[in-house]
């Protein structure tokens, strides 16, 4: 009997073929079965199918679990911040806080043992927070510097309340560095592109049972370093300033294209890098527009619909008309 193979299976067929990840070949392999026609004449290809699909899901379970060389947390929103920080100082509680993730919390050390992202909400943004099992002397996921190199930022969090201070944040600090990531407060101007430096803010957490002295401690030794903000989840002291810092320290405008004619969409602004130009905002809308960008006229500060050039400098909150 022939199979008769229809033109989306063998649409799927291809990516199949073309497929460069176990993720890209299960999505390919999952599009292959649902397109499938369903009768005799397909049955042992149907089997086939599930086979191989269950082999790719197991192996990326052992991958994911066993060894961990190989977890990723797929990046989301605006930007991508990794929650870094020695056991128990409150990584978790923040994570709990800012998004709707629900973690595990316990007032035990080494509670989280995967990246577990999560939302956080900022005006009309969104920021991918990730929170992460925490480094020790003795204990360093060997994935996590993978996933800490894929971040746009970090927050260090700190709790002066434990009595391991400071050496605790040192081990965390040194453990990354031996793993060629740098935690600092201001991104160098050049650097080796072997190191990865990443922009951090430090976060001393527990501010409602903290003693103030332990604190200034804390601020001598790393506020030359760090911005320093003091956060509490219990009271939710602090939280609304750190998102506000959090989201200076990523360096990003937040733009509204409009159509010629029409009103700007003022939900879902494109994010791009302190920097960007109208050109860039084009090419991010659609590569053609790009190419035929010709002005555009911006409103935002003191610009109220004038033209400006492929070149200007686009300021957060600029809404901008794009002439291709
Ligand atoms: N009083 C107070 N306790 C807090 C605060 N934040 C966290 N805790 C407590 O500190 C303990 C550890 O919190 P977690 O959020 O699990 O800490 P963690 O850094 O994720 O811990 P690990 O996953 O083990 O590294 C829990 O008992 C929390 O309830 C806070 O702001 N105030
Ligand atoms: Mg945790």
């Amino acid at each position: 009997m022939p199979a008769n193979l229809t033109p989306q299976y063998k649409a799927a067929e291809a990516k199949w073929k073309a497929a460069h990840t176990p993720a890209e070949r299960r999505a390919a392999l999952e599009e292959m079965l649902a397109t499938i026609p369903k009768h005799k004449g397909t049955e042992k290809m149907q089997a086939d199918l599930k086979r191989r699909l269950a082999r790719l899901r197991q192996e990326e379970e052992t991958r994911g679990g066993k060894h961990g060389h190989v977890i990723r947390v797929e990046p989301e929103g605006a930007a991508q911040v990794v929650l870094l920080g020695p056991p128990n100082c409150g990584k978790s509680s923040l994570l709990a806080a800012l998004t709707h993730a629900e973690p595990a919390i316990a007032d035990y050390p080494f509670t989280t043992t995967r990246p577990q992202p999560g939302m956080m909400g900022f005006e009309d943004v969104h920021v991918q927070l990730v929170d992460m099992p925490p480094i020790a002397a003795a204990a360093l996921e060997p994935w996590l510097p993978n996933v800490v190199h894929g971040a746009d930022a970090a927050l260090l969090l700190v709790d002066p309340t434990s009595l391991e201070l400071p050496e605790d944040v040192e081990v965390v600090r040194q453990k990354l560095v031996a793993s060629h990531i740098h935690l600092v407060g201001a991104l160098p101007e050049d650097s080796d592109p072997r190191e990865t430096h990443l922009a951090t803010l430090m976060v001393v957490t527990k501010a409602d049972r903290a003693r103030e002295d332990d604190v200034k401690v804390l601020e001598e030794l790393y506020g030359a370093t760090y911005p320093l903000l003091r956060i509490s989840t219990a009271t939710h002291t602090g939280l609304e300033a750190l998102k506000v810092a959090l989201w200076r320290m990523l360096q990003l405008v937040r733009v509204y294209a409009k159509p010629p004619g029409k009103p700007a969409d003022r939900h879902d602004p494109f994010v791009l890098p302190v920097g960007s130009t109208v050109h860039d905002l084009a090419e991010r809308v659609h590569r053609e527009i790009g190419e035929k960008l010709q002005f555009a006229r911006v409103w935002g500060g003191r610009l109220d619909g004038q033209r400006v050039a492929r070149e200007f400098e686009l300021r957060d909150r600029d809404v901008v008309e794009l002439h291709a």
